[in-house]
C-alpha cells in the first residue's frame, strides 16, 4: 500500500476528532498505513553487546546484590529501540545471569518459556523438573514453560549464562502466570543425565505420549551439549557443502517430535570456516546471536521506505552478543573458525503462516 498524502487535519476533520476522541473512537484513515505497512517496520534496531563492556557491569552486581535476593541476577539485553520494555526484540527477552559459588536462585515456575546458553564457567546446574544438569560454556538448556526451576552453584568459580525467554510474547497474549517453589531447591527425583538418556541418543521411551509430558509441547530432552553440536558442526564443515548464506547451520530439535525445543523460541548453532563472507539473506524472525568461537563481523542493512538504506557493521569475537531485527539483511563474515549460536522467534512465524526468508545474491 503506498501512502497517499493526506493533510494535517484541520476544520471540520480535527472537530470530528476532537468530538469522538473522549468516546474512545479514532479515525482509521489517519493511521492505516502505519497499521499494514508494505514491510515490517520494526522499532528494534541492530546493535551488539559486547562481553568485554558487560561483564565487568556483572561483576558489579555480584557485590551488590545476592542470587537469593535478586530472585535473578540478570542484566537484561535491552533494544536501543526498546528502551524500558525489557525486550531484545518486539517479541524476546534476553539477559546475563550470574551466579556465584554457593548461590542459589530459588525454585519457580511460569507461562514463559526460557532458554540458557552457557558463556563463562562450568559447575553450576539447573535443575527442572527434579533433574540437575551441569553447566558447560556452549550448552544449550531449556526450561520449558511451567516447569520448575531453580540454579546453583557449587563450583569454585562464577558462571554467566545468556537467558533467552519468550517475556514480551506472552505479555501481548496476557497469558502470564507464575509460582515460587515451596523451598528454594526442588528435590532431587531423577540422577542427572537420565533425560539425556532417554532423548538423546536418537532413541525414545517406548511408552512416551507428547501430549501427556511434564514438557508440555517442549522438547522432553532439556540439555544439549556444546560438544555434541559442535561435533557435528565440524564434520559438516569438513565434509559436506558449506550453505553461502549460513555455513554450516543445524536447529536444535526436539526428538519425540522433530520439531522446535520449544514452540515460541527456535534454537541454532552455526560454524562458519575462515574467511567467510556470507550471502546477504532477510527473514521476518529476528534473532539474538550470542558469539562462542572465532572473530568475524555482521554487516547489517534496513531498507526504508523513503528507498534509502542504513548500515550497521557489528564487529563481534567470543561471548558478544548481537541482535537481528526482523526483515533486516544479514551478512556474516569470519575471519577465523566462527562458531554462533542463536535464537529468534521463528516456531511462531512457522506455526502461524508469517514466515518468510529471502535469501539473496548480491
Ligand atoms: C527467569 O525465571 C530466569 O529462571 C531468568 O533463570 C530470567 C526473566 C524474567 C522472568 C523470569 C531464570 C527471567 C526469569
Amino acid at each position: 500500500m503506498n501512502a497517499p498524502h493526506i493533510p494535517a487535519p484541520a476544520g471540520a476533520r480535527q472537530a470530528l476528532y476532537d468530538d469522538m476522541h473522549p468516546h474512545n473512537l479514532t479515525p482509521l484513515w489517519e493511521s492505516l498505513h502505519q497499521l499494514v505497512p508494505p514491510q515490517p517496520a520494526s522499532p528494534c534496531v541492530p546493535a551488539i553487546w559486547r562481553y568485554d563492556e558487560a561483564r565487568p557491569f556483572l561483576m558489579r552486581s555480584g557485590e551488590i546484590i545476592t542470587a537469593e535476593e535478586a530472585v535473578r541476577r540478570v542484566l537484561i539485553l535491552e533494544n536501543p529501540g526498546l528502551r524500558g520494555q525489557s525486550a531484545v526484540t518486539q517479541s524476546l527477552y534476553a539477559g546475563l545471569q550470574l551466579i556465584l559459588p554457593g548461590e542459589v536462585a530459588p525454585s519457580h515456575r511460569h507461562a514463559q518459556s526460557a532458554l540458557r546458553f552457557i558463556i563463562e564457567g562450568s559447575g553450576a546446574f539447573t535443575a527442572v523438573n527434579g533433574e540437575r544438569s551441569t553447566m558447560h560454556p556452549g550448552d544449550f538448556i531449556l526450561t520449558p514453560s511451567w516447569t520448575w526451576h531453580d540454579h546453583g552453584n557449587e563450583a569454585p568459580g562464577p558462571v554467566v549464562w545468556l537467558d533467552g525467554l519468550d517475556i514480551p510474547t506472552v505479555r501481548f497474549l496476557d497469558a502470564g502466570f507464575a509460582e515460587n517453589g515451596s523451598a528454594a531447591q526442588q528435590q532431587v527425583l531423577r540422577s542427572e543425565g537420565s533425560n539425556f538418556a532417554r532423548y538423546g541418543a536418537n532413541m525414545a521411551p517406548l511408552a512416551h505420549d507428547p501430549l501427556a509430558s511434564p514438557h508440555g509441547m517442549s522438547s522432553p530432552l532439556f540439555s544439549y551439549p556444546y560438544e555434541r553440536s559442535r561435533e557435528a558442526l565440524e564434520r559438516l564443515l569438513r565434509d559436506a557443502p558449506i550453505d553461502p548464506w549460513d555455513g554450516v547451520k543445524l536447529r536444535y530439535v526436539n526428538p519425540a517430535t522433530g520439531g522446535w525445543t520449544m514452540p515460541t523460541i527456535g534454537a541454532f548453532m552455526q560454524m562458519l570456516p575462515a574467511g567467510f563472507a556470507g550471502k546477504p539473506y532477510r527473514q521476518t524472525d529476528g534473532a539474538v546471536f550470542s558469539v562462542v568461537e572465532g572473530h568475524g563481523h555482521a554487516i547489517i542493512e534496513r531498507s526504508e521506505r523513503d528507498g534509502s538504506t542504513r548500515q550497521w557493521r557489528l564487529d563481534f569475537g567470543p561471548r558478544d552478543h548481537f541482535v537481528v531485527p526482523s526483515w533486516h539483511t544479514l551478512r556474516l563474515h569470519a575471519s577465523d573458525t566462527a562458531v554462533l549460536f542463536s535464537f529468534s522467534d521463528r516456531p511462531i512465524h512457522s506455526a502461524l503462516g508469517l514466515l518468510r526468508e529471502q535469501r539473496l545474491e548480491g
